[in-house]
């Protein structure tokens, strides 16, 4: 079977939609060749005259892959009423970052490179051998060489993600580095949106089908897309059909309290009640107006959304995408990383409406969830997985507890890299999230969402 290629671009059926001229040469380095970046900054870089480079830190799959189709590959979009398929070439050259680590700092110092994205999940900017070292050798490489200013421009889910790169990233850097850095380097925020599950064997398929030539870097995603920019590059940009804003932290507060403090929530009731996918947890009777008090009661009360933004109104929204059929995102997905992500999605908006005197009631819901979900069992018996960097101590701390609820509580309240200080005593929440898990404990999810 052909692979997709330049070659065979030509011959692609007519409702295929594919990439015009395709630039010769990156002006964007992206670390992190996930299927999320494939189906957003990529889309947007093609609308442009731009290429990527783009970098994969571990695994080599995706980049052999791109690299055996010169770069291309399709996102199908899966509406409710069916899908579209678009090949994209806006990626012109790949890299491995575990084995080419001295081309990777030479694309970080040369002159053609103007933009550096990121998306490299929530763990990797607490690990300065990793991404925020690379980052911080390459920029001293561009500084010896005098280089050009460089935007380093995160499109990872943290609030504030542009402090939060730098602050990764400077206090690796030496003095001289530092002060040319300080001239030269902006780190802009962005909220990134678009619904883009791990692309499954179902995805090569589809992509098989539609095209007629395999594509092994294929992805799927919803229709919504959405990029919120920070205003603040050192030098040139691509021309990305963005929203450019002085002010993007209400953006980010919107989606990552509103989207995925929602989409967590359903995650993790979604692999204890043994759904498969969000939009099958949705289905769950109760599921769907627990998500929408969710939201009027406690999320939305607990920040100001940016200017014309209705809390309400754009978690309406969310829910529908959530509920798009043909995107099935897998809760077990979602669920990794919660002591990463957990924090800017839901303990934030708890400890603002600690601060405002609310009660937390239905949003320890979701906390009483987490916990039960980290013991690694499913209402049916199912095995869940936990996939985190914290496993090791979330599960001695739940092992130390016991059984009783009140007290397993305590022990996730009590991570203090997890959970915010304040959070840890707040007697009204540690109730509210035992009798929860008292619920679950004794009638699984469904039957406690059933009679909420
Ligand atoms: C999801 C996000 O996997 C997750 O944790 O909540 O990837 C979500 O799909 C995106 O942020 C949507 O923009």
């Amino acid at each position: 079977m052909d692979r997709l290629s330049n070659e065979v671009l030509k011959r692609l059926p007519g409702d295929v939609a594919v990439p015009g001229d395709r630039p010769d040469r990156a002006g964007v380095l992206h670390l992190g060749a996930g299927a999320f970046h494939r189906a957003h900054q990529a889309v947007y870089t093609d609308d442009t005259d731009w290429g990527i480079t783009v970098a994969a830190p571990r695994s080599r799959d995706v980049i052999d892959a791109l690299a055996a189709q010169d770069g291309l590959y399709s996102v199908a979009t899966l509406g409710p009423d069916g899908a579209s398929l678009r090949v994209v070439g806006s990626v012109v050259d790949t890299l491995h970052l575990a084995t080419e680590r001295d081309r990777a700092l030479d694309l970080v110092a040369s002159p053609a490179t103007h933009v550096v994205t990121l998306t490299v999940t929530e763990k990797a900017y607490r690990d300065p051998h990793g991404v925020p070292g690379l980052l911080a050798d390459g920029l001293r490489r561009r500084a010896a060489q005098g280089g050009p200013p460089l935007t380093i421009l995160c499109c990872d889910n943290l609030p504030d993600n542009g402090k939060a790169t730098r602050a990764a990233v400077e206090p690796l850097l030496d003095d001289t580095t530092r002060a040319w850095a300080e001239e030269h380097v902006t780190f802009p925020s962005s909220m990134v949106d678009r619904i883009v599950p791990a692309s499954t064997q179902a995805t090569y398929e589809r992509a098989l089908a539609e095209l007629g030539v395999t594509d092994a870097a294929a992805v799927e995603a919803e229709p919504f897309t959405q990029w919120v920019i920070e205003d603040d590059f050192a030098g040139p940009r691509p021309g990305w059909d963005a929203t450019y804003t002085a002010d993007v932290a209400g953006w980010e507060r919107l989606k990552l309290r509103t989207l995925n403090g929602v989409h967590s929530t359903l995650a993790y009731l979604g692999a204890l009640a043994d759904a498969e996918t969000v939009s099958e947890t949705l289905a769950l009777p109760g599921a769907a107006d627990f998500a929408r008090w969710l939201v009027a009661e406690q999320i939305a009360p607990s920040f100001t959304p940016p200017d014309g933004q209705d809390t309400v109104a754009y978690g309406e929204g969310v829910l529908e995408r959530f509920a798009n059929p043909g995107i099935r995102h897998r809760c077990i997905q979602i669920a990794m990383d919660g002591s990463q992500k957990l924090p800017q999605r839901l303990f934030a908006t708890m400890t603002d409406l600690a601060d405002a005197g609310v009660d937390l009631d239905l949003i320890a819901l979701p906390l009483a969830a987490w916990t039960r979900f980290c013991a690694g069992k499913s209402d049916g018996g199912a095995d869940l997985p936990l996939d985190d960097p914290l496993k090791d101590v979330i599960r001695q701390s739940l092992t130390a507890a016991g059984p009783a609820p009140a007290a397993r509580v305590d022990a996730i309240l009590g991570l203090r890299q997890v959970v915010p200080e304040p959070l840890a005593d707040h007697h009204q929440l540690r109730r509210a999230a035992a009798k929860w898990l008292r619920e679950l404990d004794r009638h699984g999810v469904a039957t406690t969402l059933e009679h909420l």
